[in-house]
């Protein structure tokens, strides 16, 4: 049986992530690892492993001992929480990335996912429709990191035959774990305060438009390129994905037609430059051709389902 590791398993996407391989492939088959001591609830149904994804010769021991061949790595510092620690952001965003990536070339990994992100462009980029080819001048040490990988990722690719494979992922929309530390996160905490009945500070202007994505879109999104045929990828850094865009007041005034009393207030903060400095859209067509992608979740769709679905009481856990 082949053996699945998630590394930075209990974040927003590594919750729902490990879900969805375990129903793919079993319980038995995917070991969720993380920095974290204690296992979620949510994912306790399969192996749950303390994991420093920065204890290199630990990784090393443990994926070759336990003959692990596919890695999902996710841990890392998001865009917001990175610029206040921009040393340990470069190293935890880079050095996780070659202790797998070599492991990779040695032969001892067969498939690596790692996430990039809309943060590899910059404000020298095309907002709109933002192509899969096109100046990336990232402002944000997230961004610099993310680029950075990509460019190792399609290397090890070209030059070992390393299969890893990544997505630009957009901002994530989810009820299921809270956001990490981003600039996007916004447009989750806004749900919370909203089922809470009260009036949400909005960190960015209500006119700055960012490309979105609801979790489930993204979770299939991944399984997808990741089953897909070698033959059929062309990107080897990572491909531009898009499931939806809008701003602070366009979110708030679809919010308002579920929960018509809800207010809002813009306050922005350092977050606001960050946001500015990336796309507004995102063109996919690539993604599109190689692997079918198509997504699946409007902001209507989007903005129901977090209101259905958005626990409150998940921000004391
Ligand atoms: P998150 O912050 O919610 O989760 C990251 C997880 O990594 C946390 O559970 C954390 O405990 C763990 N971690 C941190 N340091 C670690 C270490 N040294 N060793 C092992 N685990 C460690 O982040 P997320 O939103 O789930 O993002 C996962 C990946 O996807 C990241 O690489 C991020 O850049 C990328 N991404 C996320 C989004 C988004 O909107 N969520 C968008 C684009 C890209
Ligand atoms: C962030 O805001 O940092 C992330 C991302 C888009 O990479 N959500």
């Amino acid at each position: 049986m082949s053996k699945t590791i998630v590394i930075g398993a209990c974040g927003q996407i590594g919750t729902e992530l490990v879900l969805a391989l375990r129903k793919q492939n079993g319980n038995d088959a995917v070991i969720a690892a993380d920095v974290k001591n204690d296992c979620p609830a949510l994912l306790s149904e399969g192996a749950y492993m303390k994991m420093d994804i920065l204890d290199r010769e630990f990784v090393r021991t443990t994926i070759i001992n336990q003959e692990i061949t596919e890695v999902y790595l996710l841990a890392a510092l998001l865009s917001a929480t990175a610029e206040k620690n921009p040393d340990f952001a470069w190293r935890l965003n880079m050095e996780g990335l070659f202790t797998i990536l070599d492991l990779a070339k040695e032969g001892h990994v067969s498939k690596i996912f790692w996430p990039s992100s809309i943060a590899v462009f910059g404000p020298t980029t095309p907002r709109d429709h933002t192509p899969q080819f096109t100046i990336m001048e990232p402002t944000t040490v997230y961004g610099i990191s993310k680029l950075a990988g990509e460019r190792w990722c399609e290397y090890y690719f070209n030059k070992h035959n390393v299969d890893v494979r990544s997505i630009r992922y957009p901002g994530l929309i989810s009820y299921t774990s809270l956001p990490g530390g981003g600039t996007t996160d916004y447009a989750v905490d806004i749900f919370y305060q909203a089922k809470l009945g009260k009036k949400y500070t909005c960190f960015l202007s209500e006119d700055t438009a960012l490309p979105m994505m609801f979790m489930e879109d993204a979770i299939r999104a991944t399984l997808e390129l990741m089953n897909a045929p070698n033959e059929k990828l062309t990107v080897r850094s990572s491909y531009n994905l898009s499931g939806c865009s809008f701003t602070p007041s366009e979110l708030t005034s679809i919010i308002k037609r579920h929960i018509p009393e809800f207010e809002i207030e813009y306050v922005p903060d350092f977050r606001q430059a960050i946001a500015e400095s990336w796309p507004k859209s995102i063109d996919d067509s690539q993604a599109r051709l190689d692997w079918g992608w198509k997504e699946n979740y409007p902001t209507d769709l989007l903005v129901k389902t977090m209101i259905d679905h958005v626990d409150p009481s998940l921000l004391n856990v």
